[in-house]
Protein backbone atom coordinates (compact mmCIF):
# COMPACT_ATOMS: atom_id res chain seq x y z
CA UNK A 1 0.00 0.00 0.00
CA UNK A 2 1.21 3.74 -0.30
CA UNK A 3 1.81 5.44 2.53
CA UNK A 4 0.41 5.23 6.22
CA UNK A 5 -3.30 5.09 6.94
CA UNK A 6 -4.59 8.50 8.41
CA UNK A 7 -6.31 7.71 11.81
CA UNK A 8 -8.70 10.69 13.12
CA UNK A 9 -8.83 10.91 16.52
CA UNK A 10 -11.61 13.66 17.95
CA UNK A 11 -11.29 14.61 21.65
CA UNK A 12 -7.52 13.58 21.80
CA UNK A 13 -6.64 15.05 25.13
CA UNK A 14 -9.45 13.35 27.11
CA UNK A 15 -9.68 9.87 29.15
CA UNK A 16 -10.79 7.82 26.25
CA UNK A 17 -8.28 9.36 23.87
CA UNK A 18 -5.09 8.99 26.76
CA UNK A 19 -5.96 4.93 26.22
CA UNK A 20 -6.93 4.98 22.84
CA UNK A 21 -3.80 6.78 20.50
CA UNK A 22 -1.04 4.39 22.25
CA UNK A 23 -3.12 1.03 20.93
CA UNK A 24 -3.41 2.96 17.33
CA UNK A 25 0.35 4.00 17.22
CA UNK A 26 1.39 0.46 18.41
CA UNK A 27 -0.57 -1.47 15.53
CA UNK A 28 -3.54 -2.90 17.29
CA UNK A 29 -6.42 -0.83 15.33
CA UNK A 30 -5.21 -1.77 11.85
CA UNK A 31 -2.85 -4.67 12.53
CA UNK A 32 1.07 -5.07 13.44
CA UNK A 33 2.39 -4.38 9.66
CA UNK A 34 0.04 -1.29 8.85
CA UNK A 35 1.94 2.60 9.21
CA UNK A 36 -0.57 4.54 10.25
CA UNK A 37 -0.43 8.87 10.63
CA UNK A 38 -2.48 10.34 13.47
CA UNK A 39 -4.46 13.37 13.65
CA UNK A 40 -5.31 14.85 16.82
CA UNK A 41 -8.63 17.31 17.24
CA UNK A 42 -9.04 18.63 20.10
CA UNK A 43 -10.85 22.35 21.38
CA UNK A 44 -8.53 25.08 21.76
CA UNK A 45 -8.01 24.75 25.59
CA UNK A 46 -7.17 21.26 25.00
CA UNK A 47 -4.60 21.55 22.20
CA UNK A 48 -1.45 22.26 24.82
CA UNK A 49 -2.52 18.94 26.71
CA UNK A 50 -3.01 17.39 23.20
CA UNK A 51 0.44 18.10 22.50
CA UNK A 52 2.05 16.32 25.76
CA UNK A 53 0.23 13.10 24.48
CA UNK A 54 1.85 13.49 21.07
CA UNK A 55 5.47 13.81 23.14
CA UNK A 56 4.71 10.96 24.92
CA UNK A 57 3.60 9.15 21.84
CA UNK A 58 6.95 9.70 20.31
CA UNK A 59 8.84 8.87 23.45
CA UNK A 60 7.39 5.44 22.42
CA UNK A 61 9.68 5.64 19.10
CA UNK A 62 6.36 3.10 18.10
CA UNK A 63 7.73 1.42 14.71
CA UNK A 64 4.71 2.08 12.89
CA UNK A 65 3.88 5.68 14.08
CA UNK A 66 4.60 8.08 10.70
CA UNK A 67 3.74 11.20 12.05
CA UNK A 68 1.39 13.20 14.28
CA UNK A 69 -0.68 16.30 13.14
CA UNK A 70 -2.39 18.95 16.07
CA UNK A 71 -4.80 21.32 15.43
CA UNK A 72 -8.22 22.66 16.40
CA UNK A 73 -9.59 23.02 13.20
CA UNK A 74 -11.94 20.42 11.76
CA UNK A 75 -11.21 21.14 7.83
CA UNK A 76 -7.65 20.64 8.57
CA UNK A 77 -7.96 17.25 11.17
CA UNK A 78 -10.10 15.06 8.30
CA UNK A 79 -7.66 16.23 5.69
CA UNK A 80 -7.23 12.91 3.49
CA UNK A 81 -8.73 10.63 6.36
CA UNK A 82 -8.69 6.93 6.82
CA UNK A 83 -10.43 6.23 9.98
CA UNK A 84 -12.65 9.11 11.48
CA UNK A 85 -12.95 8.25 15.59
CA UNK A 86 -14.83 10.50 16.85
CA UNK A 87 -14.54 10.72 20.82
CA UNK A 88 -15.12 14.27 21.77
CA UNK A 89 -18.60 15.40 22.98
CA UNK A 90 -20.59 17.55 25.42
CA UNK A 91 -21.02 16.03 28.51
CA UNK A 92 -24.25 16.29 30.45
CA UNK A 93 -23.75 18.58 33.22
CA UNK A 94 -26.07 19.48 35.84
CA UNK A 95 -29.00 21.40 35.22
CA UNK A 96 -29.24 19.98 31.24
CA UNK A 97 -32.31 19.30 29.60
CA UNK A 98 -32.00 16.50 26.88
CA UNK A 99 -32.67 19.46 24.30
CA UNK A 100 -29.47 21.24 25.09
CA UNK A 101 -27.23 18.09 25.01
CA UNK A 102 -28.75 17.26 21.57
CA UNK A 103 -27.98 20.92 20.38
CA UNK A 104 -24.43 20.90 21.71
CA UNK A 105 -23.34 17.39 19.95
CA UNK A 106 -25.53 18.88 16.75
CA UNK A 107 -22.99 21.85 16.88
CA UNK A 108 -20.21 18.90 17.07
CA UNK A 109 -21.45 16.32 15.13
CA UNK A 110 -22.62 18.70 12.31
CA UNK A 111 -19.32 20.72 11.10
CA UNK A 112 -17.44 17.30 12.20
CA UNK A 113 -19.66 15.03 9.76
CA UNK A 114 -19.46 18.08 6.78
CA UNK A 115 -15.70 18.25 7.19
CA UNK A 116 -15.82 14.69 6.75
CA UNK A 117 -17.77 14.84 3.71
CA UNK A 118 -15.49 17.17 2.09
CA UNK A 119 -11.86 16.57 2.87
CA UNK A 120 -11.83 12.67 3.84
CA UNK A 121 -10.12 9.81 1.72
CA UNK A 122 -12.80 8.14 -0.69
CA UNK A 123 -12.56 5.12 2.11
CA UNK A 124 -13.29 6.88 5.17
CA UNK A 125 -14.43 4.79 8.14
CA UNK A 126 -16.43 6.96 10.82
CA UNK A 127 -16.94 5.67 14.51
CA UNK A 128 -18.73 7.54 16.91
CA UNK A 129 -17.98 7.28 20.49
CA UNK A 130 -19.15 10.06 22.23
CA UNK A 131 -22.41 10.06 23.05
CA UNK A 132 -25.04 10.20 22.59
CA UNK A 133 -23.14 7.75 20.05
CA UNK A 134 -26.23 6.84 17.75
CA UNK A 135 -27.82 9.69 17.40
CA UNK A 136 -24.52 12.00 17.05
CA UNK A 137 -23.80 9.42 14.11
CA UNK A 138 -26.80 10.22 12.64
CA UNK A 139 -26.23 14.22 12.63
CA UNK A 140 -22.79 13.26 10.97
CA UNK A 141 -23.75 11.53 8.76
CA UNK A 142 -26.81 13.88 7.63
CA UNK A 143 -24.18 16.63 7.12
CA UNK A 144 -22.20 14.04 4.96
CA UNK A 145 -24.35 13.16 1.91
CA UNK A 146 -21.68 12.19 -0.17
CA UNK A 147 -20.00 10.16 1.96
CA UNK A 148 -21.96 6.19 1.38
CA UNK A 149 -23.95 6.41 4.71
CA UNK A 150 -22.92 3.09 5.93
CA UNK A 151 -19.77 4.51 6.51
CA UNK A 152 -21.18 5.80 9.77
CA UNK A 153 -21.18 3.74 12.58
CA UNK A 154 -21.41 4.12 16.05
CA UNK A 155 -19.87 2.22 19.07
CA UNK A 156 -21.76 -0.74 20.68
CA UNK A 157 -18.84 -2.84 21.33
CA UNK A 158 -17.96 -1.94 24.74
CA UNK A 159 -21.53 -2.99 25.81
CA UNK A 160 -21.25 -6.44 23.37
CA UNK A 161 -17.45 -7.39 25.50
CA UNK A 162 -19.22 -6.04 28.22
CA UNK A 163 -21.71 -8.98 28.43
CA UNK A 164 -19.34 -11.37 27.08
CA UNK A 165 -17.37 -10.87 30.16
CA UNK A 166 -20.71 -10.75 32.93
CA UNK A 167 -21.95 -14.53 30.84
CA UNK A 168 -18.73 -15.87 30.96
CA UNK A 169 -18.50 -14.70 35.11
CA UNK A 170 -21.48 -16.53 35.70
CA UNK A 171 -20.62 -19.65 33.65
CA UNK A 172 -17.28 -19.84 34.83
CA UNK A 173 -15.82 -20.27 31.32
CA UNK A 174 -13.24 -18.25 29.41
CA UNK A 175 -15.04 -15.54 27.28
CA UNK A 176 -13.62 -17.73 24.29
CA UNK A 177 -16.33 -20.67 24.71
CA UNK A 178 -18.57 -17.55 23.66
CA UNK A 179 -19.85 -16.47 20.51
CA UNK A 180 -22.63 -15.12 18.78
CA UNK A 181 -23.48 -12.07 21.27
CA UNK A 182 -25.35 -9.59 20.17
CA UNK A 183 -26.04 -5.77 21.83
CA UNK A 184 -29.46 -4.45 19.58
CA UNK A 185 -30.68 -1.08 19.82
CA UNK A 186 -29.57 1.99 21.57
CA UNK A 187 -26.19 2.51 23.68
CA UNK A 188 -28.32 3.55 26.54
CA UNK A 189 -30.07 2.00 29.34
CA UNK A 190 -32.79 0.88 26.54
CA UNK A 191 -29.52 -1.72 24.76
CA UNK A 192 -30.79 -5.33 24.82
CA UNK A 193 -28.10 -7.51 25.71
CA UNK A 194 -29.30 -10.89 23.94
CA UNK A 195 -28.69 -14.08 25.44
CA UNK A 196 -31.35 -16.03 23.13
CA UNK A 197 -28.74 -16.13 20.46
CA UNK A 198 -25.57 -16.43 21.92
CA UNK A 199 -23.80 -19.49 22.55
CA UNK A 200 -21.60 -21.37 24.82
CA UNK A 201 -19.52 -24.09 23.20
CA UNK A 202 -22.54 -23.86 20.63
CA UNK A 203 -25.41 -24.19 23.03
CA UNK A 204 -27.90 -21.27 23.40
CA UNK A 205 -26.54 -19.22 26.63
CA UNK A 206 -30.24 -18.41 27.25
CA UNK A 207 -30.67 -22.48 27.92
CA UNK A 208 -27.58 -22.47 30.57
CA UNK A 209 -28.71 -19.65 33.02
CA UNK A 210 -31.95 -19.08 34.88
CA UNK A 211 -34.38 -16.79 33.82
CA UNK A 212 -34.39 -14.17 36.24
CA UNK A 213 -31.00 -14.10 35.99
CA UNK A 214 -31.11 -13.15 32.50
CA UNK A 215 -33.86 -10.68 33.25
CA UNK A 216 -33.27 -9.52 36.49
CA UNK A 217 -29.21 -9.07 36.86
CA UNK A 218 -27.66 -10.23 33.35
CA UNK A 219 -29.54 -7.33 31.14
CA UNK A 220 -29.30 -4.30 33.93
CA UNK A 221 -25.82 -5.28 34.87
CA UNK A 222 -24.47 -4.86 31.52
CA UNK A 223 -26.60 -1.78 31.04
CA UNK A 224 -25.81 0.25 33.87
CA UNK A 225 -22.35 -0.67 33.97
CA UNK A 226 -21.10 2.50 33.06
CA UNK A 227 -22.69 3.97 35.83
CA UNK A 228 -20.97 1.37 38.23
CA UNK A 229 -17.65 2.06 36.59
CA UNK A 230 -18.40 5.83 37.46
CA UNK A 231 -19.60 4.54 40.99
CA UNK A 232 -16.53 2.78 41.49
CA UNK A 233 -13.71 4.64 39.83
CA UNK A 234 -14.91 8.03 40.23
CA UNK A 235 -14.51 8.74 36.98
CA UNK A 236 -16.29 6.59 33.34
CA UNK A 237 -14.75 4.20 31.50
CA UNK A 238 -12.10 5.11 29.38
CA UNK A 239 -9.44 2.00 29.10
CA UNK A 240 -12.61 -0.24 28.13
CA UNK A 241 -13.71 1.97 25.87
CA UNK A 242 -10.56 3.06 23.75
CA UNK A 243 -10.19 -1.05 23.84
CA UNK A 244 -13.71 -1.39 22.50
CA UNK A 245 -13.07 1.02 19.55
CA UNK A 246 -10.18 -0.72 18.83
CA UNK A 247 -12.34 -3.98 18.61
CA UNK A 248 -15.08 -2.15 16.31
CA UNK A 249 -12.47 -0.83 13.57
CA UNK A 250 -10.18 -3.89 13.83
CA UNK A 251 -13.13 -6.17 12.83
CA UNK A 252 -14.47 -3.48 10.55
CA UNK A 253 -10.81 -3.41 8.33
CA UNK A 254 -10.14 -6.78 8.97
CA UNK A 255 -13.14 -9.12 9.42
CA UNK A 256 -14.76 -11.09 11.77
CA UNK A 257 -14.08 -14.72 12.61
CA UNK A 258 -15.90 -17.26 10.93
CA UNK A 259 -18.56 -18.99 12.50
CA UNK A 260 -19.21 -15.81 14.64
CA UNK A 261 -20.53 -12.12 14.87
CA UNK A 262 -20.15 -9.12 17.05
CA UNK A 263 -22.42 -5.87 17.77
CA UNK A 264 -21.92 -2.62 15.85
CA UNK A 265 -24.59 0.54 15.57
CA UNK A 266 -25.07 0.25 11.82
CA UNK A 267 -27.37 2.60 9.13
CA UNK A 268 -30.80 0.16 9.36
CA UNK A 269 -31.57 -1.06 6.13
CA UNK A 270 -35.22 -2.17 7.67
CA UNK A 271 -33.93 -5.24 8.82
CA UNK A 272 -35.50 -7.33 11.78
CA UNK A 273 -38.47 -4.20 11.81
CA UNK A 274 -35.85 -1.40 12.83
CA UNK A 275 -36.84 1.76 10.73
CA UNK A 276 -34.37 2.50 7.98
CA UNK A 277 -31.77 5.06 8.42
CA UNK A 278 -31.67 4.96 12.20
CA UNK A 279 -28.58 3.84 13.62
CA UNK A 280 -29.25 0.85 15.73
CA UNK A 281 -26.85 -1.75 17.24
CA UNK A 282 -27.19 -5.42 15.17
CA UNK A 283 -25.56 -8.61 15.44
CA UNK A 284 -23.04 -7.74 12.51
CA UNK A 285 -20.23 -9.42 10.33
CA UNK A 286 -17.24 -7.95 8.48
CA UNK A 287 -16.43 -9.31 5.16
CA UNK A 288 -14.57 -7.67 2.56
CA UNK A 289 -14.16 -4.20 4.57
CA UNK A 290 -18.21 -4.04 5.11
CA UNK A 291 -20.50 -4.81 7.84
CA UNK A 292 -23.24 -6.74 7.17
CA UNK A 293 -26.37 -6.74 9.37
CA UNK A 294 -26.50 -10.72 10.14
CA UNK A 295 -30.01 -12.18 8.86
CA UNK A 296 -32.54 -14.62 9.19
CA UNK A 297 -32.73 -14.69 13.57
CA UNK A 298 -36.24 -15.29 15.32
CA UNK A 299 -36.97 -12.80 17.82
CA UNK A 300 -39.02 -14.28 20.88
CA UNK A 301 -42.16 -12.13 21.95
CA UNK A 302 -39.38 -10.68 24.85
CA UNK A 303 -36.39 -9.70 22.44
CA UNK A 304 -38.88 -8.60 20.30
CA UNK A 305 -40.38 -6.13 23.44
CA UNK A 306 -36.97 -5.01 24.47
CA UNK A 307 -35.98 -3.94 20.83
CA UNK A 308 -38.60 -2.38 20.22
CA UNK A 309 -38.14 -0.47 23.30
CA UNK A 310 -34.94 0.69 22.50
CA UNK A 311 -35.09 1.57 19.07
CA UNK A 312 -38.65 3.52 19.82
CA UNK A 313 -36.39 5.71 22.32
CA UNK A 314 -33.96 5.87 18.66
CA UNK A 315 -36.44 6.79 16.61
CA UNK A 316 -37.22 9.98 20.01
CA UNK A 317 -33.87 11.09 19.33
CA UNK A 318 -34.31 11.41 15.53
CA UNK A 319 -37.26 13.41 16.07
CA UNK A 320 -35.62 15.57 18.62
CA UNK A 321 -32.42 16.17 16.36
CA UNK A 322 -34.98 17.09 13.87
CA UNK A 323 -37.10 19.43 15.62
CA UNK A 324 -33.88 20.99 16.65
CA UNK A 325 -32.98 21.49 12.77
CA UNK A 326 -29.53 19.40 13.52
CA UNK A 327 -30.14 16.67 10.49
P1 LIG B 1 -13.24 13.50 28.35
O1 LIG B 1 -14.10 14.60 28.86
O2 LIG B 1 -12.12 12.97 29.17
O3 LIG B 1 -12.63 13.92 26.94
C1 LIG B 1 -13.38 14.51 25.94
C2 LIG B 1 -12.46 15.39 25.13
O4 LIG B 1 -13.18 15.87 24.01
C3 LIG B 1 -11.96 16.61 25.90
O5 LIG B 1 -10.55 16.64 25.86
C4 LIG B 1 -12.59 17.77 25.15
O6 LIG B 1 -11.75 18.91 25.13
C5 LIG B 1 -12.76 17.17 23.77
N1 LIG B 1 -13.75 17.85 22.93
C6 LIG B 1 -14.92 18.42 23.28
N2 LIG B 1 -15.50 18.99 22.23
C7 LIG B 1 -14.71 18.77 21.17
C8 LIG B 1 -14.77 19.12 19.81
N3 LIG B 1 -15.79 19.84 19.33
N4 LIG B 1 -13.77 18.74 18.99
C9 LIG B 1 -12.73 18.04 19.48
N5 LIG B 1 -12.60 17.69 20.77
C10 LIG B 1 -13.59 18.04 21.60
O7 LIG B 1 -14.26 12.33 27.95
P2 LIG B 1 -13.96 10.78 27.71
O8 LIG B 1 -14.02 10.06 28.99
O9 LIG B 1 -12.76 10.65 26.87
O10 LIG B 1 -15.26 10.35 26.90
C11 LIG B 1 -15.51 10.84 25.61
C12 LIG B 1 -16.93 10.47 25.16
O11 LIG B 1 -17.09 9.06 25.10
C13 LIG B 1 -18.02 10.97 26.08
O12 LIG B 1 -19.07 11.53 25.27
C14 LIG B 1 -18.52 9.72 26.74
O13 LIG B 1 -19.86 9.82 27.14
C15 LIG B 1 -18.36 8.73 25.64
N6 LIG B 1 -18.35 7.30 26.01
C16 LIG B 1 -18.94 6.43 25.16
C17 LIG B 1 -18.94 5.07 25.38
C18 LIG B 1 -19.58 4.13 24.41
O14 LIG B 1 -19.62 2.93 24.73
N7 LIG B 1 -20.11 4.54 23.24
C19 LIG B 1 -18.35 4.51 26.61
C20 LIG B 1 -17.35 5.41 27.25
C21 LIG B 1 -17.72 6.86 27.25
O15 LIG B 1 -18.62 7.11 28.30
Amino acid sequence: TQGPVKVTVTGAAGQIGYALLFRIASGHLLGPDVPVRLSLLEIPQAVKAAEGTAMELDDCAFPLLQGIDITDDVNTAFDGTNVALLVGARPRTAGMERGDLLQANGGIFGPQGKAINDHAADDVRVLVVGNPANTNALIAQSHAPDVPAERFTAMTRLDHNRALSQLAGKLDIPVTAISKMTIWGNHSATQYPDLYHAEVNGKIAAEQVDETWLRDTFIPTVAKRGAAIIEARGASSAASAANAAIDHVHDWVNGTPEGDWTSAALPSDGSYGVPEGLISSFPAVSRGGRWEIVQGLTLNAFSRERIDASVRELGEERDAVRQLGLI
